[in-house]
């Protein structure tokens, strides 16, 4: 290179060609640096699948970017030389290339943002951080459309992602006459529920070498590495978006809030960890969902409810995650303080819900949706385990999360430490719900038709229990009045019965030991 290159380093969640930084700039006069490092891979300790999946997919992504014609300095974890953080593995770029700047794009984590803003002056040279045009909604339009509305709901953000992006629309009209078909997304499992398997990308040489590494350098992080068959590159994880199109798309929307034992993916997409790393275009599915309902091979509520979750739902919480933070982090509005389970680690609890959305979470670092929200986070909210282990919890063991996502999820969705900013209502469900939307509460000890007492369902006495400890901060809210007019009816000894049933079992809750996360 006759000029002294620019530097393009490359996070290992920006793994796309189409990237802003990679964009801007001349293949001929820049270097393009991927770095596994230490600080990266154990600021929480990640669960061993995501670990894998994010080396093996920057490994394979090196190899995308040198066909494309790109110069690629690829720094493994075990390069002797590695400094273990992105910061110093800059450093040592620009002098091994004697770079004359850092372009890059604006990493997905606040607390990166903080350390990339420092850049330019410790590392002094000029430190260029691009907007991530991946998403649809840049952080500036967010950031407006919020600045002018009081309440911020998911709703009103979606419906102009919808009119922004035209999908599903039939001119200035939603699809369908309706924005939203969530009423139609509710069914429970029937007994003879056939779902499809879901693709195997089994591991080829990089991905091999990839969990060697992985299973000797973090084999005491939490999960499991047998079987490992995630997408680990672009056509992978087109591949696989095209299975669930053909395979389950159909009946993805009807089936989407239920539940079955060791059916660990129903009719979910399961690409939320290929996208989230830059695999899969966010609008290109979406637009690949509703060429599906448009060709008839797919009802409407299915591609609305796919649709919403990646144009809505995803971007309306990176959204709101930029603008809320750092205080999202700090948020306790319940002041929620009990200590994590240590069941949440291990799976071993009697509760055959809870278990199961563990062991799933263990062995494929996935559970989906509504056993996120509905099996784990419900159990969080009612038990008040404190917002900042829940959310460390989260970010440890999806391979999909990433701050930007999983706390607005787990502090605003799944716990109200938010005071309400994201969700109108906790939710808050006892063990009627995840009776009626799984198959769980036949195989467990528990009695989900018992209110209180040793071997009623715990969620149960919990759900009561959980508006009482609330009531000066919730009973306000019109969307509870239901409940908490129930809660009033009750006679003093059937409310200090759930009160004194939820006591007794929260006690024999063990914590999980210090030093796990
Ligand atoms: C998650 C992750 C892991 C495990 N390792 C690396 C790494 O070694 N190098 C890297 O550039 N990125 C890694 N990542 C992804 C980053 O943590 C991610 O870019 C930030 O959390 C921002 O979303
Ligand atoms: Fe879960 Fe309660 Fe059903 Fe058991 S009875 S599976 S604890 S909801």
């Amino acid at each position: 290179m006759s000029q002294q290159p620019i530097l393009i380093s490359i996070l290992g969640d920006q793994l796309s060609l189409s990237l802003a930084s990679l964009r801007d700039s001349d293949r001929s006069k820049a270097v393009v640096l991927l770095a596994e490092v230490w600080d990266e891979a154990t600021y929480v300790r990640h669960h061993q699948a995501k670990i894998a999946l994010v080396f093996s997919a920057m490994r394979h992504f090196a190899e995308d970017l040198r066909a494309d014609g790109w110069t690629v300095d690829y720094v493994k974890l075990d390069d002797p030389a590695n400094t273990g953080s992105l910061r110093g593995e800059v450093e040592r770029g620009l002098t091994r290339h004697n770079a004359r700047g850092v372009r890059v794009t604006e990493p997905g984590e606040w607390r990166l943002q903080q350390d990339f803003d420092q850049w330019s002056s410790v590392l002094g040279c000029l430190v260029e951080i691009l907007p991530d045009t991946r998403f649809l909604c840049s952080k500036i339009q967010f950031y407006t459309w919020a600045a002018a509305r009081r309440e911020l709901r998911m709703e009103y953000f979606y419906r102009d992602m919808r009119r922004q992006t035209g999908l599903l629309m039939d001119g200035d009209k939603p699809a369908g006459g309706k924005w939203n078909f969530d009423a139609e997304n509710r069914s429970g499992p029937p007994a003879n529920l056939i779902v499809p398997a879901q693709p195997q990308f089994p591991p080829d040489a990089i991905t091999s070498e990839v969990l060697v590494l992985v299973s000797a350098r973090f084999g005491d992080h939490f999960g499991s590495l047998d079987g490992f068959a995630m997408p680990v590159t672009r056509a992978n994880a087109e591949a696989a978006f095209a299975d669930f199109l053909e395979n389950r798309l159909p009946t993805f929307g009807q089936y989407q809030d239920a539940m079955i034992a060791g059916e660990d993916f129903m009719f979910h997409a399961n690409i939320s960890a290929a996208m989230n790393l830059g695999l899969l275009d966010p609008l290109a599915v979406a637009q690949a969902a509703e060429a599906e309902y448009r060709a008839g091979r797919a009802p409407l509520n299915a591609a609305e409810g796919f649709i919403r979750q990646v144009i809505g739902w995803r971007e309306y919480v990176r959204g709101m995650y930029w603008l809320d933070m750092p205080g999202m982090a700090q948020a306790n509005a319940l002041n929620a303080q009990r200590p994590l389970p240590e069941f949440y680690w291990t799976g071993d609890t009697d509760m055959a819900c809870l278990a199961d959305c563990v062991r799933t979470t263990l062995d494929n670092a996935y559970a989906h949706h509504i056993q996120r929200l509905m099996v784990l986070g419900n159990f969080a909210l009612l038990a008040g385990i404190a917002p900042k282990q829940v959310a460390e919890w989260f970010l440890v063991v999806y391979a999909d999360a990433y701050e930007w996502v999983e706390l607005p999820n787990v502090a605003g969705m799944a716990l109200h430490a938010d005071g309400g900013r994201l969700a109108s209502k906790p939710y808050a469900a006892s063990g009627a719900y995840i009776n009626r939307m799984s198959n769980y509460c036949r195989g467990c000890r528990y009695d989900v038709k018992q209110k209180v007492g040793p071997d009623a369902c715990p969620f149960n006495a919990l759900y009561w229990d959980f508006l009482a400890r609330n009531e000066a901060k919730l009973a306000r809210n019109m969307r509870l009045a239901n409940p908490y007019a129930t809660w009033r009816r009750m006679s003093d000894e059937q409310r200090a019965g759930y009160r004194d049933s939820a006591a007794r079992f929260l006690e024999t809750i063990k914590p999980a030991p210090a030093g796990w996360a």
